[in-house]
């Protein structure tokens, strides 16, 4: 028979599972969102960082054209971050995701396609990477 510590172990983890309730509001498929270009030259786009998604998850914009993109994170108590490294484009942005909007400017400079991604992990259990907490910016001609 099993220690009583263990077995309370065992009943207190789904607990504390990060997101296992909201696990519904996953999209089944991903999103492409393809910006374009407002009057005022720049590139809006809105994105919303749950567990374990970003909606959109591939957006396509236009190299050389300002980006604001505005983000925020699901309710909930689980962290998420929205990071994306692309030095070669002039991209280098890593924030935390707050239930309030906030937006980052950034102007990709080289055409590709370049990843962004949750890097948060909860102990013992998968990236929020590895669970499909990651997405594509497209940077097109
Ligand atoms: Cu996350």
């Amino acid at each position: 028979m099993k220690h009583p510590l263990i077995a309370a172990f065992l009943l207190i983890v789904p607990l504390l599972l990060p997101g296992g309730a909201r696990c519904d509001e996953k999209p089944k498929e991903g999103t492409v969102y393809r910006a374009t270009i407002d009057t005022d030259e720049v590139q809006r786009v809105e994105m919303v960082g749950g567990s374990y998604f970003y909606k959109p998850d591939h957006v396509i914009v236009k190299v050389n054209v300002p980006v604001a993109l505005t983000i925020r994170k699901e309710s909930g108590i689980v962290p998420h971050n929205f990071v994306l490294k692309a030095p070669e484009a002039g991209i280098n942005l890593d924030l935390s995701l707050e239930d309030d909007p906030q937006t980052v400017r950034f102007t990709p400079t080289k055409t590709g396609s370049y990843p962004f991604y949750c890097d948060k992990k909860f102990l013992f259990f998968p990236s929020h990477r590895k669970e499909g907490m990651e997405g594509t910016l497209e940077v097109i001609p």
